[in-house]
């Protein structure tokens, strides 16, 4: 009989899935490694940044589906609820499920036990797959995922792979590069000039016609005010995502991509870095308006106002070409540049501070719509 990871991967590719993104279970590392051998593996930090990604794959006509444990689903869920049902973008996650069957790791148990309530209170279908012939199960649930824009998982008893023993990874070598004391006189003191909303209004002329992410709360509202355009994508919610959403798009369309994500919401996530350093698409360009605050909920300080230092954090994941600055004119002469390459992280310093903008008047759906419609245009 046919492997249940070779099987598993031509369901993926018969159902047109052509991104896979996932975080290991041990139980499932022949998948993962049958995988990442054929090329279209999108390795992530959280599970939540997936959700993102797949997000983004899915915003510009690709598909995707993510792999993870069943302790990773505690990881996702707002972004489950926020991301992908409320603005119905499909999910499939593959589930191992890991605490009920033959189980030596106490640890695994409470989630494990767990995930099905976690998975009905969240509105998420699931079907059980135990032994190989229960492959055939997958392909009625995950066709719906695709034509209705829904989540829906598939629990990978650990039963299934009794017997599997194809090859795992042998990395062995290993040479890393670092630097190990930073001289302290080249560090330099950048004052802030312009608040988020003065960004914007610098940003416009060159997000004008651009596809552009958006961060959640009064960034989103900002931006609309400033710029509105089908190419926008504004977040309503899922927190921390926007770069992984970025990402997602920039994977899957040849048009320059601009994130704008904020100092609170990059360091709930800020893994997602390693992963863009990682693919390093060269469509995407990270503005991080760093104003130091939660400008959207009071402006409480984040840990950037004092001690964090986004720009080294970003150049710390590996990525190369970071900066950071805080003037208009900077802004302006990076933008203006012929080799725009990426990603860039273009790290901006701001003075916290929101305009008064109101709510913007567009539902999820149609943020959604009007985005896909005007990629597939071109
Ligand atoms: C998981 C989660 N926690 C908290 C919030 C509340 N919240 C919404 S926006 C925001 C602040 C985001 O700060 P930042 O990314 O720095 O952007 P700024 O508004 O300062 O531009 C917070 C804490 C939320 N929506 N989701």
């Amino acid at each position: 009989m046919q492997p249940v990871e070779d099987r598993l991967v031509e369901i993926f590719r018969e159902a047109g899935i052509d991104t896979i993104i996932a975080l290991p279970c041990d139980r499932v590392k022949w998948l993962l490694k049958r995988i990442a051998d054929q090329g279209n593996y999108v390795p992530v930090t959280r599970e939540e940044e997936g959700v993102g990604i797949a997000a983004g794959v899915a915003l510009a006509g690709g598909r995707a589906a993510v792999i993870i444990q069943s302790s990773g689903y505690g990881n996702m869920i707002n972004a489950v609820l926020s991301l992908s049902q409320f603005y119905k973008l499909p999910l499939p996650i593959f589930i191992s499920h890991r605490g009920i069957y033959r189980e030596k790791i106490e640890a695994q148990k409470p989630m494990g036990l767990a995930l099905k309530g976690l998975l009905k209170a969240s509105g998420v279908g699931y079907t059980v797959l135990q032994y190989p012939e229960d492959l055939k199960k997958i392909q009625r649930p995950l066709y719906r995922v695709f034509k209705e824009g829904r989540v829906h998982a598939f629990l990978l008893s650990p039963r299934l792979w009794e017997g599997c023993e194809a090859g795992s990874y042998s990395l062995n070598q290993r040479v890393f590069e670092t630097i190990v004391c930073p001289e302290k006189d080249k560090r330099k003191k950048i004052k802030a000039e312009l608040t988020r909303f003065e960004v914007m209004q610098n940003l416009k002329d060159f997000l004008k016609g651009e596809v552009v992410i958006c961060n959640l709360g009064i960034p989103s509202k900002e931006l609309y005010h400033v710029i509105d355009q089908p190419t926008n994508f504004y977040m309503l919610g899922s927190m921390g995502l926007v770069s992984s959403i970025g990402l997602g798009v920039s994977l899957k369309t040849k048009r320059r991509v601009y994130v704008i994500d904020g100092d609170g919401s990059l360091l709930m996530n800020a893994g997602t870095l390693a992963t863009i350093s990682l693919l390093k698409p060269q469509n995407l360009t990270l503005l991080i308006i760093d104003n130091g605050v939660y400008g959207s909920t009071g402006g409480q300080p984040t840990h950037s106002f004092s001690v964090v230092d986004l720009g080294l954090v970003a150049q710390g994941f590996g990525l190369k070409k970071v900066y950071t600055i805080s003037r208009a004119s900077e802004l302006k002469e990076i933008l203006r540049k012929k080799n725009t390459r990426g990603p860039r992280i273009i790290h901006i310093i701001a003075r916290p501070g929101n305009a008064s903008v109101g709510n913007i008047p567009l539902s999820a759906e149609q943020i959604r719509d009007r985005f896909i419609s005007s990629l597939r245009e071109g």
